[in-house]
């Protein structure tokens, strides 16, 4: 018989890879204060707030700001940041994501988004995936960052499920840290030796077979 379940899916590092726009913003930003900014230093802001992201980067550079240059750094960011995301297209959905949406939409499953994301569903409505999603919870409705189980807990309420029934998607280590507080099953997107605390780890969303979904389901 088949479960009442629902999938909840982080979007950067899942469903496409925003971070190399983040990416480029934060080393323009970095740049302008005068420090450099590598893509593995990279690394430590994914899945991070906004807000949280810059404290990281002045710390990387060493950097002290009175909070009113930090507000308006943020903005600048942003504005940036934006613009790489208005070129957004369809194209830039990861390999296996339609697929998985397509196996969970005959299924008659229901899934959200659970992004740390302000910006998720402007991001979602680029690549055309925003009508699919039964409900969105992006960075605008949280207090409280992953690894805060928070955002999913959202996520499970907007589908009517229980936090037990919910499969999360994630690559960041504090998505999977959250999955597990808020006790749904989790599978990273990644390096398995990264995201060791998942219940599952594919290297990609490509990897997910039919038959792992199948057995999920059932
Ligand atoms: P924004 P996710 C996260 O998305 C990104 O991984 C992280 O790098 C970013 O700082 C954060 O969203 C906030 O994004 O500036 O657009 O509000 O992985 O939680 O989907
Ligand atoms: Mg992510």
């Amino acid at each position: 018989m088949k479960k009442e379940i629902g999938f909840i899916f982080d979007l950067d590092g899942v469903i496409v890879d925003t971070a190399k726009y983040h990416y480029l913003a934060w080393r323009n930003l970095a740049n302008s204060l005068g420090f450099d900014f590598t893509e593995e230093q990279n690394e430590q802001l994914k899945g991070v707030s906004r807000v949280k992201s810059l404290e990281i980067l002045l710390n990387i550079g060493k950097v002290t700001l009175s909070e009113e240059k930090k507000q308006f750094l943020l903005l600048e960011k942003n504005k940036e940041y934006l613009e790489y995301v208005n070129t957004m297209t369809s194209d830039e959905i990861l390999p296996g994501v339609n697929q998985l949406l397509t196996f969970l939409e005959t299924n008659n499953i229901k899934f959200a988004l659970g992004s740390a994301s302000k910006n998720a569903p402007l991001i979602l409505e680029k690549v055309g995936l925003y009508q699919r999603f039964t409900a969105i919870v992006d960075g605008n409705d949280v207090s409280k960052a992953k690894p805060n189980p928070e955002v999913f807990l959202i996520g499970a309420k907007k589908l009517n499920m229980n936090p037990e029934n919910c499969i999360v998607f994630e690559d960041a280590i504090a998505g999977i840290q959250a999955a597990n507080t808020a006790k749904m099953i989790s599978i990273g997107i990644g390096d398995a030796d990264v995201l060791s605390e998942a219940n599952y780890v594919f290297k990609n969303m490509e990897a997910i077979t039919t038959d792992f979904l199948k057995n999920l389901i059932n």
